[in-house]
């Protein structure tokens, strides 16, 4: 097992130098010092995918400043997230900001070539929600296109399996159920937490019906807590899992920088806290994303993705410790 090599923020502190992931080494770095690397996080800055307001192009730089504080260890799990992992900031996807369909087949072919395929695992930084379509594709990929899809936990107040936009199929809308027609995510491993209205029509959820996709919304996690998501992560064992995190399942009292607000989120607390109940789940990828930092006040949004990464990083952690 390789550790993560920081700067000592007791002798080189978290305002100085060139801005990285929570200050991890870049990947030529890493892949120097800390071979094999276990996790590559990368930035897309792309928002030509969103239905409503622009921006979070701006969401992985945002994410890199506000991630500075950041700290390496987790008081929930008892571990040193650096000492733990091997982990890396592999910088940021191509992008073409004029077609989202092109954009799209450039990421999933940066992404799955990076670092070492067949050991890294990939934590995207984005940008729109459009980036799950090709990180989850590439993290099938790499996983040797495991038969009938990755199982995926999706946070997010949006279910993001319409199909079409405004004529355009390759939305921050959409990556879902492209992602289950190509095969990589499999319907029935799926759960999304923190779905809410209202909705353009209720026929938005007749595709997550159809396909056996399992919702809570948001008032059901009020209602019931932790057994509203207890059963699902109980029943995916050992199945490799994809955890997919959109910050607008926050509340905008919580999360205010992101481009499709909706009212009655979760706090940061149960959205870190859900997370950390996650233990045991076997993560072999994620992202988070929708962080649209023109509208975010004090950074919060940014820095509240950054802990996202974590805690989903820490489940990685949890696992190899066994
Ligand atoms: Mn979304």
């Amino acid at each position: 097992m390789s550790p993560t090599i920081l700067p000592d923020p007791r002798r080189s502190p978290r305002f100085a130098g060139i801005s990285t992931f929570c200050r991890y080494p870049t990947l030529e770095e890493a892949q120097k010092t800390s071979a094999p690397v276990d996790w590559a996080l990368y930035g897309v800055p792309f928002d030509s995918g969103v239905t409503y307001r622009p921006g979070s192009r701006f969401g992985p730089r945002a994410v890199r400043d506000a991630s500075q504080y950041v700290k390496r260890y987790s008081i929930h799990h008892g571990l040193d997230l650096c000492d733990s992992l091997s982990l890396a900031d592999a910088g940021d996807a191509p992008v073409i900001p004029y077609d989202c369909k092109a954009h799209l087949d450039g990421v999933v072919g940066f992404a799955s070539q990076l670092a070492d395929p067949k050991h890294t695992k990939l934590l995207a930084v984005g940008g729109d929600h459009s980036l799950a379509y090709a990180n989850i594709k590439a993290t099938w990929l790499r996983r040797g296109k495991p038969e009938g899809g990755l199982a995926m936990l999706h946070f997010d107040s949006h279910v993001d399996t319409v199909d079409a936009t405004l004529g355009e199929k390759w939305s921050h809308a959409s990556p879902f159920i492209r992602l289950i027609e190509e095969g990589c995510l499999d319907p029935k491993a799926m759960l999304s937490v923190g779905i809410k209205g209202p909705l353009n029509t209720g026929a938005d959820l007749d595709f997550a019906k159809e396909h056996g996709i399992r919702i809570v919304t948001r008032e059901r996690f009020a209602r019931d807590g932790f057994a509203s998501i207890d059963p699902f992560l109980a029943e995916l064992g050992s199945r490799e899992v994809y955890i997919s995190f959109d910050i607008d399942c926050l509340d905008p009292a919580d999360a205010p920088g992101t481009g499709t607000l909706a009212m009655g989120g979760f706090s940061a607390t149960e959205g870190l806290g859900m997370l950390r109940r996650c233990a045991g789940v076997n993560v072999v990828g994620g992202d988070v994303v929708e962080v649209l930092p023109d509208r975010d006040l004090g950074d919060n949004t940014a820095l509240l993705a950054a802990h996202v990464a974590f805690e989903i990083l820490c489940l990685d952690a949890v696992n190899r410790r066994g």
